[in-house]
């Protein structure tokens, strides 16, 4: 209705405020994308892997960054995680990145309980996050959530088969995060032990029942990519996506340096 139209209806002197733009439903997309894009978005990716597999120098490449780190030496007495937070921005979208690497992960002699850390500190995000939700006060929305959204687990490319500690770990994290298997440093093997190793791999994750995380194929736009990704997994290198990184970030991502 136009503002004169108001005026007339409520009365001579009605005070008519003039409107600022165009009022619409069909204003709501632009209205979530607004508050999306100022409040800016979050992501956490766990690298789970031996020492040297490339953990650091994927993150560098995915996100067109140098992050801070040394390389780890071998020698650690166990596995231990550390926790990067890094506040990013591409054009007008902030990203709050945090990278958890894990230090000496597969250095020991014995294995057993390398696993562990990693679960623990899965679990200790969870434990923050209902804490948080507990409370009678909450404030989730400036909280900084550090629950996992995607674990990128880096393989050896030893073109054999999956080490014992790798399907163990995948197994204790399968139903705590999206498991995204990477075969890492692949330009090391022939084309076609690559191919024979990932059809070995995938074998050895279905014998054993370890959920790796499937791209959502339930929604149309975006069902064909998806598909694509699903049957190229294990990666080849660095294909990374999540369910919570926006489509096309993530298909940007996959693309850079070594692409799928
Ligand atoms: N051939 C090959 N070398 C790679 C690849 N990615 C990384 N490298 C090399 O492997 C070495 C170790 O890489 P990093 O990224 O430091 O490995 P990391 O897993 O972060 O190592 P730590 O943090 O010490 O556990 C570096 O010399 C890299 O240049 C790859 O895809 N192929
Ligand atoms: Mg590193």
């Amino acid at each position: 209705m136009a503002s004169t139209e108001i005026a007339r209806q409520a009365g001579e002197g009605a005070r008519a405020v003039p409107l600022a733009g165009h009022v619409g439903f069909d204003s709501m997309p632009d209205q979530l994308v607004n508050k999306s894009v100022n409040h800016g978005f979050c992501f956490n990716i766990l690298c789970v892997g031996e020492t040297g597999l490339g953990k650091s120098t994927l993150m560098d490449t995915l996100f067109n960054t140098k992050f801070e780190g040394e390389p780890t030496q071998h020698n650690q007495p166990g596995v231990t995680l550390k926790s990067n937070t890094y506040e990013l921005q591409e054009s007008n979208v902030r990203l709050k990145l945090t990278v958890v690497n894990t230090v000496g992960f597969g250095d020991q002699i014995n294995k057993e309980d390398s696993y562990k850390s990693i679960v623990e500190f899965i679990d200790a995000q969870f434990e923050a996050y209902l804490q948080e939700e507990l409370k009678i006060k909450r404030t989730l929305h400036s909280y900084h959530d550090t629950r996992i959204h995607a674990c990128l687990y880096f393989i050896a490319p030893t073109g054999h088969s999956l080490k014992s500690l790798d399907l163990v770990t995948m197994k204790k994290l399968d139903s705590k995060v999206n498991i995204i298997p990477i075969v890492a440093k692949s330009d090391a093997i022939s084309k076609s032990e690559l191919a024979k190793f990932k059809i070995k791999i995938t074998s050895e994750l279905v014998s054993n029942g370890v959920q790796i995380y499937q791209f959502p194929t339930d929604d149309e736009s975006v069902a064909e990519i998806n598909s694509t990704m699903n049957d190229a997994a294990p990666c080849r290198e660095e294909c990374v996506q999540s369910s919570t990184v926006s489509q096309l970030t993530l298909q940007e991502a996959c693309s850079v340096g070594k692409g799928l």
